[in-house]
């Protein structure tokens, strides 16, 4: 298959670019941290989306070199805006479920943070649901262990999967991430209103941080506010941006 091709010397040659969208506290309106996302710089195609490359990769298996250079790329951008004096920002990496269920996963993430010298309190992984209901031991022992080294885990998506509270609650996770398609009609569906509403105070109750991703509106983000949300990510605030983009947004380097 051609675009299989394409997505091998893009490998070999590197053609890929991390994007960086700001996640703001919610009551200081300080950047907390950004979140990556993955763009391959096709030579023809142009910027093409990881919603469109990454499915592919997971059926090639070319999704392991990808994920290793995002999540060294990402470390190493962080440490290079430190560095520069624009301050320590944390990292949020997607992860792909089977990256997460590699045998070698913990050593090869281990390898990556003392390769590129960021501390593991600055990168978090974002997992979806889906992970943590399938071959459940062996992730919660592969969860254990990050909290061990000091790696943040949030759940991504949250919401769209099966998996209530109370048993993400057992596992060391801090962090969910309420899915966009909740936050999209907040304002205007009772309905996702009330969701939304129940996920932030359950979640609060049990002792997580909630972030809502997708914010593009200021109903959307007073409502947000009003009922406890935490971190706020968004086009509202802030889109997906090359990192030299970001260096502008975060301002006047210290
Ligand atoms: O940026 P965009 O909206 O096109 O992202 C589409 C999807 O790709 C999102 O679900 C996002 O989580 C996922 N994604 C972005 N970057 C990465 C990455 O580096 N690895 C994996 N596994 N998924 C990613
Ligand atoms: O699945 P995940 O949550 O990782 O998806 C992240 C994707 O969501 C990114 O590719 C980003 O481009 C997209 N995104 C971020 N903020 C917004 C937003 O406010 N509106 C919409 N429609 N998409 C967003
Ligand atoms: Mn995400
Ligand atoms: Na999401």
């Amino acid at each position: 298959m051609a675009l299989r091709n394409d997505l091998q010397e893009a490998i070999e040659a590197e053609n890929f670019e991390l994007h960086y969208q700001p996640l703001l506290d919610a009551h200081s309106g300080d950047v907390v941290g950004v979140e990556a996302l993955v763009r391959w710089k096709h030579p023809v195609k142009g910027y093409l989306s990881p919603g469109l490359f990454i499915p592919l990769a997971e059926d090639t298996g070319q999704i392991g070199p990808i994920s290793e250079w995002v999540l060294r790329q990402a470390c190493r951008d962080m440490c290079r805006l430190a560095a520069e004096g624009y301050g320590q920002y944390r990292v949020s990496v997607n992860l792909s479920p089977l990256q997460f269920r590699r045998p070698n996963f913990l050593s090869n993430l281990q390898q990556a943070l003392l390769e590129t010298g960021l501390a593991p309190e600055y990168l978090e992984l974002e997992l979806t649901e889906g992970i943590l209901m399938a071959d459940s031991a062996a992730a919660v022992e592969t969860l254990h262990r990050l909290r061990d080294m000091g790696v943040e885990v949030s759940i991504d998506d949250f919401g769209t999967g099966f998996s209530s509270l109370s048993y993400l609650k057992q596992l060391p996770i801090g962090k969910i991430k309420i899915d966009r398609s909740f936050v999209r009609d907040i304002a205007t569906s009772r309905h996702d209103g009330a969701i939304v509403q129940g996920i932030i105070s359950m979640a609060h109750h049990l002792g997580l941080a909630v972030v809502a991703e997708g914010i593009e509106d200021a109903e959307q983000r007073d409502f947000l506010a009003a009922h406890g949300c935490d971190v706020f990510q968004g086009f509202f605030f802030a889109r997906p941006m090359p990192l030299q983009k970001l260096r502008a947004y975060l301002g006047q380097p210290t």
